[in-house]
């Protein structure tokens, strides 16, 4: 039974997703290869995966392998978004299946993002190039970008190519937005009467695209160690001089889950949660007061130092800013708008978001009008707000000393650990989950899918163990507000404030407060009892490896 929606109601996609999806309606999932059922796929001749739990090669193709009659394949990859770690061994992954299962086939590589294939930009993809990219990280075999395909004279293009191409697939590796476009592009490939399927695989370090059927996305696993290492030193560096606060702003987007995580790991005096923010409609002002009791409480003990974790995210969570930046995205998508110009957008703010808008520092309001990204999000990489943070903090401490209830000393330091994680040598646990979905997606091409994610679940087992399969990305959409317009969008996955994650973290995090309970995890390690695949992050564990 694998049910047929994420929350598993059978009924998620709403009117307006059905609407703009006719023709990837009534799919169903796949599996590929399961445990419990020994399953081949949906009891048809699809080949029965073997685990293997090898750094190389991940998920493999069992006996008997493709004879010489097997039908060749020609297969299209892009990378799309931010870079993940563990990108390459999906390619990897790929060209194996097709290597194995479907010899003489061709695997193109589409560079530079989903603008490659509109280019028709792309580089052959072979054993030989493959080898040296290997368990690397990075994503600068074939590169990526964020450009979508979503115009009707774009969508055309990517399908004049394909059939230029004779692709019999696309496998698109992507976020929430990426996989969203990748159903766009599947609706039309198959509206249109193409043949070439279109499968998605799960990257983002965030963390945020998951669901019952996707248990986590590639390069969460590696981002959350690199961070962690990083966090850790700085403890130790804070409980030897015991002179500084260190304000860590992670990458993340929206979603809290890697700052989660990296609190799980190391134990900081706060970590920011952006969705209990948005749950109890905390204000900036409320997380300063916080904050500012957690520092006098260290100053009594004669403890002037700290780490404080916070999600990039952040600023988009606090509800008066949070309000700004609905608004600022509606005035911006109106095209009269100068955004230079200070003076045209304040005739169009209301005045309690105007009040905001002009109580921030000069930085962070330009930050907030830089233009959004291709999918209309606020780019909060570059919006710095462990340094508002700090300000604030600043503020409120002097303002407790005169008055005569702070006499500790407060001197804060700003980090933000958000690219260098990204492009790590990928953990053990994300290149075989790379390899493995790689080679599933290889598979659910092969047989003739599309509209699918590639999945592989139950992954507190040996690679051998997984299951391994398709799920439709339909399934996974809900309809959101963006530049202006409601979208059928594939549903990010937020922190759940009610989840074992966040549970273990609300019932240690008044201890890690007061004393110092570091954890210094140390780098990643490729060998020895520590580097098992299964050896991944708290959030996957504390849900069982799903
Ligand atoms: P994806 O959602 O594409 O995986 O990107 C993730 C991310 O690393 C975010 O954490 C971060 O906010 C953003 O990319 C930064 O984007 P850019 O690389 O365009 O600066």
């Amino acid at each position: 039974g694998v049910p047929k929606s994420p929350n598993g109601s059978g009924n998620t996609c709403d009117d307006k997703v059905k609407g703009a999806f006719p023709h990837l309606q009534g799919q169903e999932p796949v599996v590929l290869k399961s445990t419990s059922a020994g399953a081949a796929l949906n009891g048809s001749s699809a080949p029965v995966l073997n685990g293997s739990a090898s750094r190389t090669n991940g998920l493999q193709a069992s006996e008997p392998k493709a004879n010489s009659s097997a039908r060749t394949l020609r297969v299209g990859i892009v990378l799309s978004g931010g870079q993940a770690p563990g990108g390459h061994n999906v390619i990897a992954g790929v060209l194996d299946y097709l290597t194995e299962r479907h010899p003489g086939s061709t695997l193109l590589g589409f560079r530079g993002g989903p603008g490659g294939i509109l280019a028709k930009d792309f580089m052959e993809i072979t054993q030989d190039k493959m080898a040296a990219f290997r368990n690397q990280g990075g994503f600068h075999m074939i590169g990526s970008g964020r450009g979508k395909i979503e115009k009707a004279e774009d969508l055309q293009k990517a399908a004049d190519v394909a059939q230029a191409l004779r692709l019999d697939g696309l496998i698109v590796c992507g976020g929430d937005d990426s996989n969203t476009n990748a159903a766009v592009l599947a609706e039309s490939f198959k509206s249109k009467g193409l043949h070439t399927g279109v499968v998605g695989v799960p990257k983002t370090i965030d963390g945020d695209l998951k669901n019952a059927q996707v248990a986590t996305s590639f390069g969460f696993d590696t981002a959350c160690k690199v961070y962690s290492e990083q966090i850790g030193n700085l403890m130790m560096d804070a409980l030897s001089a015991k002179k500084y606060y260190h304000f860590v702003r992670l990458m993340g987007r929206a979603a809290s889950h890697i700052t989660l995580e990296c609190a799980l790991q190391t134990h900081p005096q706060a970590a920011i949660i952006c969705e209990e923010l948005h749950h109890s409609k905390q204000r900036l002002a409320d997380i300063v007061r916080e904050l500012a009791d957690i520092v006098a409480a260290r100053a009594k003990d004669g403890k002037n130092y700290g780490i404080i974790l916070l999600p990039e995210g952040l600023i988009e969570h606090v509800p008066e800013i949070g309000a700004l930046i609905q608004e600022l995205n509606e005035v911006l998508a109106d095209t009269g708008v100068d955004v230079s110009c200070h003076d045209s957008l304040v005739t169009k703010l209301t005045p309690a978001n105007l009040a905001v808008f002009q109580f921030l520092p000069t930085e962070v309001r330009q930050q907030l009008l830089l233009d959004r990204d291709p999918h209309g999000n606020v780019q909060v990489a570059r919006i710095e707000t462990e340094k508002l943070l700090l300000q604030l903090l600043e503020t409120e401490l002097g303002r407790r000393a005169k008055e005569g209830a702070f006499s500790g000393k407060f001197a804060g330091l700003t980090h933000y650990f958000g690219y260098e994680g990204r492009c790590s040598m990928p953990t053990n646990f994300d290149a075989t989950y790379c390899a493995t979905l790689g080679y599933a997606a290889g598979a659910l091409v092969a047989e003739g899918k599309t509209g699918l994610m590639a999945t592989a679940s139950c992954l507190d087992r040996a690679c051998a163990d997984w299951t391994v399969g398709g799920y439709p990305l339909v399934d996974m959409m809900c309809i959101e507000r963006r530049r202006g317009k409601d979208k059928p969008v594939i549903r990010k996955a937020l922190v759940e404030l009610d989840g074992p994650v966040f549970g273990a973290y609300k019932e240690l995090r008044q201890r890690w407060a007061t004393e110092d309970a570091y954890r210094s995890p140390g780098p990643i390690q490729f060998e020895g009892p520590a580097a098992n695949a299964a050896n991944f992050t708290l959030s996957l564990e504390l849900c069982d490896g799903q």
